[in-house]
């Protein structure tokens, strides 16, 4: 008998610099709000609000942290020289592109964090974390090495865990979001399903794959997986603006979940799952139902797909999913129909995420461990609503209420996200340097 597992989903709580410098080719919502004021305090308590919620169903729950913003040492190897304050300054005032790219709080989003091989699936038994090196987006290549302390940190006891750092830059690689894990329960070996984007014969794609297919190869070799399936992405769908797999499918367990218009070769994607794992069941939303676009525009799929204690799945949706009549009827058919496990709809608000491209998928990183694994964890990294209590006094005190495009300029709001920080760090217990 396999060992009891469970997931455990480690969102990222959102930074203080939280803003909207539309910084994404090809993440449509990045796009289209840049400029616009952000709210970051309050897009952080829509986080916990998240998080608390899967407490509330009784989910286990965990937390990676903002990672330090402005970053100072990133410009600093851009030349910039002298007391922060003065880089900060400079960087300001000669090169206002690249402060924006120092000051994203692009992290939040966790699903980019890593890609995720349980120990069922991989040669020497351990759950192998890859840190993604996030290249094809210059605010985002920028998270590899704040990532890679977090992991090694959090999932630091070597008899349960092994993480890798990033993959050389060539090779764009952007962690969980591009990949799928299907098997008939978290305790049985899984089908690893890497997604990758290419760009079309010919040249003339307007958004970059973010995704290589050969990064997708190095990780499925390095986590030693004996069952991973490579699979192309469409190029529609990126075209549409899916500038990550995860916006158009999700899989949990047997259940796969998807647009009709996801992969390049849909049949052979299906053939793949139906063929290896047992009991698979594909829910396919049908492009003449839900069209692309406003599969995109409401994140259907950028859901968590989650099972409950009693083995039935929810959707936890956005709030946006929730505003479109035909997605929602839609869903409501899904839940009604027989066959497929999935029976519940939750919904969530995560609007300030939303804004800049991350649903509720986009902020979570999901490890699925044994008991034993589980209790490796540094559980600081580990919620319960005492420790939701005590983030969400922080954030009230702490995080600014607004960002406009040219607060980045102000040093009061560079000190700002940086005391926020701290004292978050302080808050949970880790030690000035430990991140
Ligand atoms: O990488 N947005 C993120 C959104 C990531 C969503 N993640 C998943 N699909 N898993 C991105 O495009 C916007 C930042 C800005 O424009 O300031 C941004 O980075």
């Amino acid at each position: 008998m396999a060992e009891p597992m469970r997931e455990i989903n480690f969102d990222g709580l959102v930074g203080p610099s939280h803003n909207y410098a539309g910084l994404s080719l090809g993440n449509i919502a990045s796009a289209s709000n840049a400029g616009a004021v952000s709210a970051p305090r309050m897009a952080a308590l829509q986080g916990v609000g998240k998080m608390r919620r899967m407490l509330a169903l009784g989910l286990p729950q965990g937390l990676l942290l903002p990672h330090a913003r402005p970053d100072t040492a990133w410009l600093r190897e851009l030349g910039f020289a002298g007391e922060d304050d003065a880089v900060l300054r400079e960087a300001w005032s000669r090169e206002p592109a690249l402060l924006r790219n120092a000051f994203s709080a692009s992290a939040m989003w966790t699903a980019n964090a890593a890609t995720v091989s349980p120990a069922p699936d991989t040669a020497d038994g351990r759950c192998h974390f890859s840190v993604a090196n996030l290249s094809t987006m210059l605010h985002r290549s920028i998270e590899h090495a704040q990532t890679l302390r977090q992991l090694r940190l959090a999932f630091a006891d070597e008899r349960f865990f092994a993480v890798h750092p990033a993959l050389p830059a060539g090779l764009g690689d952007e962690g969980a979001a591009n990949f799928m894990r299907l098997s008939t329960g978290h305790a049985g070996r899984g089908l690893e399903v890497f997604v990758y984007g290419e760009r079309p014969a010919g040249g003339g794609a307007a958004f970059p794959a973010r995704q290589h297919r050969a990064a997708s190869a190095a990780v499925a070799r390095r986590h030693g997986l004996s069952a991973a399936e490579l699979v192309r992405q469409s190029e529609i769908a990126i075209a549409a603006g899916a500038f990550h797999n995860d916006v158009v499918a999700v899989a949990n367990e047997n259940v796969l979940f998807t647009h009709e218009q996801a992969f390049a070769d849909r049949e052979a994607v299906y053939d793949a799952v139906r063929e290896r794992v047992p009991g698979a069941v594909i829910v396919e939303a049908p492009a003449a139902r839900i069209g692309l676009d406003l599969a995109i525009r409401t994140y259907l799929f950028n859901s968590q797909l989650v099972t409950l204690a009693e083995g039935e799945m929810a959707l936890i949706l956005p709030q946006e999913a929730r505003e479109a009549p035909a997605v929602w009827d839609w869903l409501e058919e899904v839940r009604a129909a027989e066959g497929n496990p999935i029976r519940r709809l939750e919904v969530v608000d995560v609007r300030e995420s939303m804004r800049n491209g991350g649903g509720p998928a986009c902020l979570r990183l999901r490890v699925a461990v044994s008991e034993e694994a589980h209790a490796g964890i540094d559980p600081r990294f580990l919620l319960d609503e005492r420790a939701c209590d005590r983030i969400e006094a922080v954030i009230e005190r702490e995080w600014p209420e607004s960002i406009a495009p040219d607060d980045l300029g102000e040093p009061g709001l560079w000190h700002r996200c940086r005391s926020a920080r701290a004292a978050l760090l302080t808050a949970l217990g880790f030690a000035a340097g430990e991140l």
